[in-house]
């Protein structure tokens, strides 16, 4: 067994760049590979624990990109955690806090790569650190977002025999509304007796496209719309709640910090919260943001940023002892890459992804495809 000797020994970081199986669109930009800054962190007893910082089309989706990932941890917040114990996890937060300013993909990445060193160090899983898990298979949606209906109609109907997905994400906004509304008019015609549909803007609309179209996803049967409004517009997804006839809606863009949860919250601006590492700066971040929505009634719904299985393990762990997960998860992110960076990849089946075993994380980083995917 290892021993007790919890200090932070060395940081490594690596960026790569994983293909994707299909070039995927959303309303500010589209990607056909996925990159990650990959975090190893070493502990005096020689355990070594993993974290991911997922980007989405360079610094597009936020502010963050794998390049200003990769030197923000080694210039500032690495120097932060050498020497430390891993095990003081509000104590790490406190320190990388003090050492940059959000950065959040950053600090998540670490931070999973303390719990998941601590968790091998003690023979316990990431979940058990947090309070033990409530579950351990999350029902996981899948992503259309090539943009072509005929492509996105058979990319549903083979999700649905490999009973892998019933529940589908459609990503719009990148073309004209009354564009997406016929392309969604199609996948309703061809799916939604058979499935869950919602949709992601990704602030594409202002309030007034919103006003307008989002009573008319209502009718197609769309189940959930999330970030119809820019990020900062909180208050005008309050007054389209006050509207009748809207579907519910998904708070994404619009809540990094447990202060912004708490001000969607005020605003009644949002039915549900798309929760993430990426944004809330960690696994502790994760939990605070998900007991203020807890404490305001607006349920909890398991985002992604297309992580490999090093970050959607994470995010399961995480998920794993909240008390609710009303609207299930979407760390599809494994499935739409053309490799994994792990031994053995997360398991699919039955229409949800299943928490890994074991200490730590439950997944453990393949050396040989880290280097193949590493960026030169
Ligand atoms: C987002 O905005 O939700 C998550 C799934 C997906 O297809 O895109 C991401 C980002
Ligand atoms: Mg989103």
């Amino acid at each position: 067994a290892p021993t007790r000797d919890l200090a932070v020994a060395e940081i490594r970081t690596t960026i790569v760049d994983v293909p994707t199986v299909r070039k995927h669109k959303l309303s500010q930009t589209s990607v056909t590979a996925q990159s990650y800054v990959i975090v190893q962190v070493r502990l005096a007893n020689g355990v070594e624990g993993i974290g991911e910082a997922a980007t989405l089309g360079g610094p597009r989706w936020s502010e963050e990109s794998v390049e200003g990932i990769k030197a923000t941890i080694d210039t500032y917040l690495a120097p932060a955690l050498l020497g430390q114990a891993a095990d003081r996890f509000v104590t790490a937060g406190e320190r990388l806090d003090a050492a940059a300013k959000r950065n959040n993909a950053a600090k998540a990445a670490l931070e999973t790569a303390l719990f998941d060193a601590v968790g091998q160090s003690l023979g316990l899983p990431v979940a058990a650190l947090l309070g033990g898990a409530v579950r351990t298979s999350f029902p996981v949606l899948w992503t259309l977002a090539s943009g072509d209906p005929d492509q996105e109609i058979a990319e549903a109907e083979g999700k649905l025999a490999a009973r892998l997905h019933r529940t589908f994400k459609i990503k719009i906004g990148a073309q004209s509304p009354e564009a997406d509304l016929a392309r969604l008019t199609r996948l309703s015609k061809a799916l939604a007796d058979r499935a869950t549909l919602i949709v992601d803007a990704n602030q594409a609309w202002d309030e007034t496209t919103a006003r307008r179209c989002l009573p008319r996803l209502a009718g197609l049967g769309i189940a959930l719309v999330e970030q119809p409004l820019p990020a900062w517009n909180v208050a005008g997804m309050g007054r389209l709640r006050a509207q009748g006839g809207m579907p519910p809606l998904l708070a994404d863009e619009c809540v990094f910090t447990p202060h912004d949860m708490l001000a969607v919250a005020e605003a009644a601006a949002a039915d549900a919260v798309s929760l993430k590492l990426v944004k809330h700066g960690g696994l502790v971040g994760l939990r605070k943001v998900a007991a203020v929505a807890e404490a305001a009634g607006i349920g909890l719904y398991g985002g992604c940023l297309l992580e490999s299985s090093v970050g959607a393990a994470a995010h399961l762990h995480a998920f794993a002892g909240l008390r609710e997960l009303a609207w299930g998860c979407e760390h599809f992110g494994p499935q739409i890459l053309t490799g994994d960076l792990v031994t053995e990849p997360l398991r699919f089946h039955d229409f949800a992804v299943h928490l890994p075993d074991g200490p730590g994380l439950g997944v453990t980083l393949d050396p040989d495809k880290l280097r193949h995917y590493a960026r030169s």
